[in-house]
């Protein structure tokens, strides 16, 4: 038997089945979706075929809705369908009504008055109140402004479930309701059960979440059918169908069935796949998500083969492939906002990189310059790294940042398993955990935060605060780079919400979200490899005309937080008060390119510039320049014939969540003569890197007196702080780093 004369033979087998249970949700399984709920009404052939199933001998139907019993009543007045309302609270068995004993609901009406206030402030937004449950629908709300007002809605629906217990938030489609947690649509398979007879076989149509009760409260040989709306999201179900005409028709059929005259099927249930995504091949086990995508450089291996040597994608790319994963990002292009299809569609790039596939879609240009340029790198990015003169707040950047993870999690739809772990980077995707267990996302979902978390008084100041840490909550595992992030972070929690704290682990809203440091690492090995000739071609040039003198390096993104001026100005300074350095010292400060369109960049790029020019004109000789300024990227190998070449290792952020360059110059020395770092107190790799000299980058005649020092330092120290920050570079890479995260949010679960 083939695998479709197998399903039919199996649907023959339920319908004929006697005594047979049939429960039947109504919005969205016997109705279709109308634009309010007043107008969605089942259609009088519809309410004919209930009606005829519900009086055929051995059969027990039962219409379960989440509506009130006036609006059930209507429909179905005197006849035999039994009716369930308000999701199990209220049920007309044969003629009269019951409630379920034991609720209160009139702690309702409170909530029902901020709902009311939030539905007036926002267009569309309706509020519907019923005995015992308080709901708000938002299916007429403008897309692009639901995820602002789901933001309100779920503030104002969890602080209310948190001071009555008793109550419990339930998702439907396009409504968010409150009802008493004792009730729910589970409920109703006893009770049908009960009329049908125990030895029933019963079967559930629903479509969303509230339905998924009823599907986990089914015994071994009933059914579960969940009716989709090309969505994919996991469910309890066994069979599915498209839409409320495919549940007409095999209603119809089962009624042709019971009536003996068994007619082909037109359409039957089918399984659903227990892994299926809605779109792409298969269902991927794990899936990382972060807003720009790795940039894949490849060189060629020793074998001739390509490899990779991108810094996070090395680190990722063994996870990723034994667990055969994915990684989703954008893909750098914008889309106009009007054209309506690239925005959100999935590209899967055919050529895997690496071992590592790729996945993007295209940011609307509104996002562009709302999310990215705004929110994350006006509002997020100063504000982290306690900037707070710097930072942007605008209403409509923060609806975008929301839009986005709306975006984010559509498409991760898609490409994970129901179950799959996911894993989202950085302060680009905060609220991702709570966009995606709103699609019902079952499995484990990370964060990992590669800049530093503020104080609580400087991350006071943006106006979704508790909000934000509300829905990093969501997050199974939250891991930051040193202790102090994470006690920072632990602060905001305990100060802004209810929220439970102990041992690393916020307790809140019944879930548990661990908070853990776990400082990333480099793949040192790639920064000892010997270079090819043609790598170390132009780094010659540059040594050959640096002449004698020694070699201060400065590596960064372009970027305020790196503290390049002051870095620059304590160069000059050491110039000013040690002229004994004059000739024999010159700094290449490497600047790479970055958010050139952002104004506060292109600002200190021009600061930058008249500095070097200052310095240059002030202390230069025809034989030597101070300063050699280079506003461009170098090719990694490059990048460590330099920093191998350099004295001093000159790492001197105001404020950086780890950074790399200084792991990566002390993985490039050359033990036998190896340099010296020079790091900013405040970069998060100070924590590990206690052999660094460490320096103040606020303080110009401090930090030119710890060049002077680390210029001097005498051979035996070098070498015995370089044996020791070796040992910790290498005690934990990039490889053991993400392994690591991803075995702790494994046991999270
Ligand atoms: C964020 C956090 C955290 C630089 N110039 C060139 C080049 N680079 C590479 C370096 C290094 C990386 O860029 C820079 O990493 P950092 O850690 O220094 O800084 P961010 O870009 O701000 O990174 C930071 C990091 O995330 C990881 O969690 O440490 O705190 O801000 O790897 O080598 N690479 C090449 N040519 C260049 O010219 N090839």
């Amino acid at each position: 038997m083939n695998d479709h004369a197998a399903t039919t033979q199996h649907w023959i087998n339920v319908a004929r089945h006697t005594p047979l249970g049939l429960l039947c949700d109504l919005d969205g399984t016997l109705v279709p979706f109308a634009s309010s709920p007043e107008e969605a009404r089942p259609a009088a052939e519809v309410i004919a075929l209930i009606e005829e199933l519900a009086s055929l001998p051995g059969v027990t139907l039962a219409v379960v809705s989440g509506r009130p019993k006036d609006w059930l009543e209507q429909f179905f007045p005197t006849s035999n369908v039994l009716l369930v309302a308000e999701h199990g609270a209220q049920r007309r068995g044969a003629g009269a009504w019951e409630q379920m004993s034991g609720l209160d609901a009139e702690p309702l009406e409170a909530l029902g008055l901020e709902l009311d206030r939030l539905a007036a402030a926002h267009a569309g937004a309706l509020v519907e109140r019923k005995a015992t449950t308080v709901a708000i629908h938002y299916r007429n709300v403008p897309r692009g402004h639901r995820g602002a007002l789901l933001v309100e809605i779920y503030g104002t629906v969890d602080r209310f479930c948190e001071t009555h217990p008793s109550f419990e938030r339930l998702e439907g489609r396009l409504v968010v309701e409150v009802r008493p947690s004792i009730v729910n649509k589970g409920s109703a398979v006893s009770w049908v059960r009960a009329r049908a007879g125990a030895d029933a076989r019963i079967v559930a149509f629903g479509d969303d979440l509230t339905d998924e009760h009823m599907f986990v409260a089914l015994g071994g040989t009933d059914e579960a059918v969940v009716v989709r709306y090309g969505d994919a999201r996991p469910t309890a179900a066994r069979w599915e169908l498209e839409g409320s005409d495919e549940v007409h028709a095999v209603l119809h059929w089962l009624l042709g069935v019971r009536q003996e005259h068994t007619p082909p099927p037109a359409v039957l249930p089918r399984e659903v796949h227990p892994q299926a995504p809605s779109s792409g091949d298969a269902a991927h086990d794990l899936v990382v998500i972060s807003n720009r995508l790795p940039e894949l450089r490849h060189v060629d291996g020793e074998d001739g083969r390509k490899k990779n040597v991108g810094g996070l994608v090395s680190a990722l790319e063994p996870a990723l492939r034994s667990r055969g994963g994915m990684w989703l990002g954008w893909s750098g292009r914008t889309v106009p906002d009007a054209q309506p299809r690239s925005a959100g569609t999935i590209e899967e790039d055919p050529a895997e990189a690496g071992g590592v596939q790729l996945a993007s879609f295209d940011y609307k240009e509104s996002w562009y310059r709302s999310y990215y340029g705004g929110f994350c790198n006006s509002t997020l990015w100063p504000l982290f790294h306690s900037f707070p003169s710097r930072v942007q707040i605008k209403d409509a950047d923060w609806q975008a940042y929301v839009d986005v993870h709306e975006a984010f999690a559509d498409a991760t739809t898609k490409l994970a398993g129901p179950r799959a772990m996911l894993w989202a980077h950085d302060y680009h995707l905060l609220l991702f955990a709570r966009a995606m267990r709103r699609r019902g996302h079952a499995g484990p979902i990370g964060h990992f935060l590669h800049i530093p978390f503020p104080s609580l008084d400087i991350f006071s100041m943006l106006p979704w605060a508790a909000d934000m840490i509300d829905a990093m909550l969501d997050y199974d595992l939250l891991g930051f780079h040193t202790p102090g992030h994470v006690a920072n972070f632990l602060a905001c929690a305990s100060a802004l919400l209810p929220a439970k704290v102990a041992d690393e682990v916020v307790q809140h809203r019944g879930r548990s979200c661990h908070v853990s440091a776990m400082p990333i690492g480099i793949l040192p090995d790639t920064f000892q490899e010997p270079p090819e000739a043609s790598a170390i071609e132009e780094v010659l040039g540059l040594m050959r005309s640096l002449g004698d003198a020694a070699l201060v390096l400065g590596v960064d993104r372009l970027d305020y937080t790196k503290g390049i001026p002051e870095r620059l100005n304590a160069f000059g300074r050491l110039l000013e008060r040690k002229p004994e350095w004059r000739r024999r010292v010159s700094l290449v400060q490497v600047s790479v390119p970055s958010r050139a369109d952002v104004p506060l960049y292109a600002e200190q790029r021009a600061m930058i510039e008249s500095i070097v020019g200052r310095i240059n004109g002030e202390f230069g000789e025809a034989s030597w320049v101070p300063i050699r300024y280079l506003y461009r990227s170098y090719p990694q190998a490059q990048l460590a014939q330099l920093y191998r070449a350099a004295r001093v290792g000159y790492v001197t952020p105001l404020r950086d969540g780890m950074n790399l360059v200084a792991k990566e110059y002390v993985a490039a020395q050359d033990p036998e003569n190896p340099g010296v770092l020079l790091l900013s107190q405040f970069a998060g790799a100070a924590v590990e890197m206690r052999d660094a000299v460490l320096t103040n980058p606020y303080h110009a005649d401090g930090m030119a007196r710890d060049l002077d020092r680390a210029l001097r330092m005498p051979y035996e120290e070098r070498k015995a702080r370089h044996v020791r920050l070796l040992a910790t570079v290498q005690r934990s890479n990039a490889v053991t780093w993400a392994e690591g995260f991803l075995d702790a949010l494994a046991a999270c679960r």
